[in-house]
């Protein structure tokens, strides 16, 4: 039987509508999980909305709804985005269904029954749209580490999960696994937050009547993110499909952005272990997306949405950009004066122009039939090169060094063309050979760049004459060297990526 693969995103607030941060996310586990399939892994793969708490019952009171209405309207425009943008998901979860409330009572309470839940009080300095208590020492001259807001004393009753009980535990894990937590700079990160000391976390409210109801005890309600967490076992039937579910757990691959690194890296791995599962295997945790040097916020009115991007670029111009443009891990500055170069240099110019050469002098010169590649093309090394990389870098969570990988073969490709300038050359076996080559070059690169491309790879594949897509071709096998039959009509068409001018 094929491989598990287990993909997630953060489950996403339902008050903000999504922006290209919720995307570059949501982008990045869609192409991870397209690259999967084309190793033939059974995937699945997770995204969705967190739909409790106070932030969300305070912004619906603000817009005139209630709670649900505002989750109904604003997850249905995560859905709409996510469709726009050609997200592949298996599923989207709401953290309102009814699936979900049982799978959090059955988490909760088992990890209760094992002991690790008691009660206290609690009150410190609240932030509203963190859903999260802060210590004096973590607020920046009294307000907000993250959102540079003031906080709330906020003072209750309520059940607590002994997080202290899980400092050494949580060590050993991750001593014991290495990679659990990538890149290395997140991961230590993490370390330090534990090694700091752990304290007990309050995991319900009685303030609040907008959540899961705490199964042991009426009138309270769990803190949205002891509820949200758990969406990543309910969706792979915790507590009601334990097949299903020990087919994909531990061996999931959560990504999330560093702002809720605390929550995953320390917070749900000790739950797991809590609740006696094992915590995920691997937590990739990415930097953020800053516009101008700032974090996007509503407040700072400096958020940028797809839509706008995706009408100048295109669909597949607004996935490679923000696979390609950042490492995943680091914060990443986005520009659209960088966002058109990119454009220009890696689409239109190499991908494009490519497109366009081959399928001229094929036009021109070979009646518009495409010749077979030569097995001893040198381009056939620089190809089984490319695949190794590419691989090797989705393996590692990094689309941008699999994309270079990716590229590289198509540069490669275009010098081949240079050198030997086919469209000087008379019709003739030297001139198909290098046209074969050039051909296969483009066979193998829309395969290796799918993920992040699904429909220009799809389109540029049938321009080719090629049967089928190239979603549907399985790795290695479908990318080595041979595989373009020749004989097969070549169709120009308009260009893939027109040119754009730089803003003025
Ligand atoms: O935190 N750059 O939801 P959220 C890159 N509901 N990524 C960004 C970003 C930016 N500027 N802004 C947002 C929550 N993101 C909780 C999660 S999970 C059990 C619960 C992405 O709507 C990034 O993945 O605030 C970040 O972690 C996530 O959106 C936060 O989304």
């Amino acid at each position: 039987m094929s491989n598990p693969f287990y993909v997630t995103t953060p489950i996403y607030y339902v008050n903000d509508v999504p922006h290209i941060g919720h995307a570059y996310t949501t982008v990045t586990a869609d192409a991870l999980a397209r690259w999967h399939r084309l190793l033939g892994d059974d995937v699945f793969f997770l995204t969705g909305t967190d739909e409790h708490g106070l932030k969300i019952q305070r912004s619906a009171e603000a817009n005139g709804m209630t709670p649900l209405e505002q989750a109904d309207a604003t997850s249905a425009r995560f859905r709409e985005v996510w469709q726009m943008l050609n997200i592949s998901n298996d599923d989207f979860i709401r953290t309102t269904e009814p699936r979900h409330i049982a799978s959090v009572q059955t988490f909760m309470q088992s990890i209760f029954d094992n002991g690790f839940i008691r009660k206290g009080t609690y009150s410190g300095q609240y932030c509203v749209p963190c859903e999260a208590y802060y210590n004096d020492d973590d607020l920046v001259e009294g307000n907000c580490p993250i959102h540079g807001r003031p906080v709330e004393w906020l003072e209750e009753d309520n059940w607590f999960f002994e997080l202290s009980k899980f400092e050494q535990p949580l060590l050993d894990w991750y001593a014991a696994n290495p990679d659990c937590v990538h890149p290395l700079g997140k991961r230590n990160e993490a370390l330090g937050i534990i090694k700091q000391g752990l304290e007990d976390v309050s995991v319900s409210r009685t303030s609040i009547s907008w959540g899961v109801p705490v199964p042991w005890d009426e009138g309270h309600v769990f803190y949205v993110w002891y509820d949200a967490l758990i969406n990543y076992a309910t969706a792979i039937g915790y507590g009601t499909d334990t097949e299903r579910f020990n087919r994909f757990w531990p061996a999931v691959h959560q990504l999330l952005g560093k702002d809720i690194l605390r929550f995953h890296c320390v917070y749900w791995p000790a739950m797991c272990l809590a609740a006696g599962l094992e915590p995920p295997a691997r937590l990739g945790v990415h930097g953020f997306l800053l516009v101008g040097g700032e974090k996007m916020s509503k407040t700072r009115l400096n958020q940028i949405f797809p839509a706008d991007l995706v009408a100048d670029f295109g669909v597949d111009g607004f996935r490679y950009h923000f696979l390609r443009d950042n490492s995943f891990g680091p914060d990443g500055d986005f520009s659209y004066e960088s966002m058109v170069t990119r454009y220009n240099t890696d689409l239109a110019n190499n991908f494009g122009n490519l497109l366009s050469r081959v399928a001229t002098v094929v036009g021109k010169k070979c009646d518009g039939i495409g010749p077979a590649p030569a097995a001893d093309s040198p381009l056939a090394e620089v190809a089984a090169e490319s695949l190794r990389d590419a691989s090797a870098a989705w393996e590692a969570l990094a689309p941008s060094a699999a994309l270079d990988a990716t590229w590289r073969l198509i540069g490669a490709a275009n010098a081949h063309l240079e050198n030997n300038e086919p469209w000087k050359m008379e019709p003739g076996p030297a001139l198909d050979a290098v046209m074969g080559d050039a051909l296969e070059v483009l066979r193998i690169v829309c395969i290796l760049a799918t993920p992040a491309m699904p429909e220009t790879c799809a389109h540029v594949w049938a321009r080719l004459g090629l049967a089928g897509t190239p979603d549907e071709q399985r790795l290695p096998e479908a990318a080595a060297w041979g595989g373009y039959p020749g004989g097969l009509p070549v169709i120009k068409g308009d260009p893939l990526f027109p040119r754009m001018s730089p803003p003025k």
